[in-house]
């Protein structure tokens, strides 16, 4: 760690003020460069214990630039994590106002909901399977806090890996039945198609995001509990939305889900 507490905190204020009055900043290290691994998550768990305070609930987590793209594109190798509240929830088929976002994009991802503990260190793709109680499938709506999605790790970090809504539906089902790696994706924007792809886009197998977040939990004490969900990350580029756009999933052998931007 290099920032003190204070510091800590006033960044998760900066930070969580931008996305409650959909206002952009600039990166924030630019003011902190050398801030570490540790401090980027510290403001992260400063802004979820802001929400907690307020009353909010987690709804899950989530794995971030786990797409070969996106890790190619930021040049890493280890994804990203954050957590989702529940004022983060669009239902499915639902509508998600516009005006309180800054400038949002959908991302189409496969969801776990687990049914027991994972945690690393060493937690492998068949262990998440045993662990998984169904699949499912999910569009993210990230949104950047920082001026023209333009950040590096640590900052994007800090700002809890651009979570802001979320929304899923279709068919549960027991990742047993299906190869994920197999699993076609294509999501419409208006009734076009804008994305498309397949599971193993995601590490090589999307239950390797969930092993990875487990791992990374288990590094500093924690675990994924029974029953959480787990967005495993975009399988394609993130795609912008503007008022009035319908944006539907449709995941192989799992439905489809959607939203409205109004
Ligand atoms: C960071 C969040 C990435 C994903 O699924 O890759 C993410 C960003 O691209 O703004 O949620
Ligand atoms: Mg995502």
């Amino acid at each position: 760690m290099s920032l003190d507490i204070a510091t800590v905190e006033a960044l998760a204020e900066r930070l969580e003020d931008c996305e409650l009055q959909a206002r952009d900043t600039l990166k924030i290290t630019l003011d902190h460069p050398d801030m570490d691994w540790d401090d980027a998550y510290a403001v992260q768990d400063a802004i979820l214990r802001r929400k907690l305070a307020r009353g909010a609930r987690v709804v899950g987590l989530k794995a971030g630039l786990t797409s070969f793209a996106k890790m190619r594109q930021m040049g890493i190798e280890t994804p990203i994590f954050g957590f989702l509240a529940d004022s983060f929830v669009v239902p499915d088929g639902g509508r998600c106002r516009h005006a309180d976002l800054i400038h949002p994009k959908v991302e189409p991802e496969i969801v776990f909901v687990t049914k027991a503990p994972l945690a690393g260190p060493g937690c492998t793709i068949a262990e998440v399977l045993a662990a998984t109680d169904f699949v499912l499938p999910g569009i993210e709506v990230i949104d950047s806090r920082y001026r023209d999605f333009k950040f590096d790790l640590k900052s994007v970090v800090a700002d809890n890996c651009s979570s802001s809504r979320f929304v899923i539906g279709g068919i549960p089902r027991d990742p047993r039945d299906l190869d994920l790696r197999a699993t076609g994706v294509v999501m419409e924007k208006n009734g076009q198609v804008v994305a498309l792809g397949a599971g193993a886009a995601v590490l090589g197998h999307p239950a390797n995001a969930v092993a990875m977040l487990a791992n990374h939990l288990g590094a500093r004490g924690g675990e994924i509990p029974a029953g959480t969900l787990v967005l495993s990350g975009g399988i394609t580029e993130a795609v912008s939305v503007e008022p009035g756009d319908h944006v539907m999933l449709h995941m192989q052998e799992m439905g489809c889900t959607s939203l409205t931007f109004v």
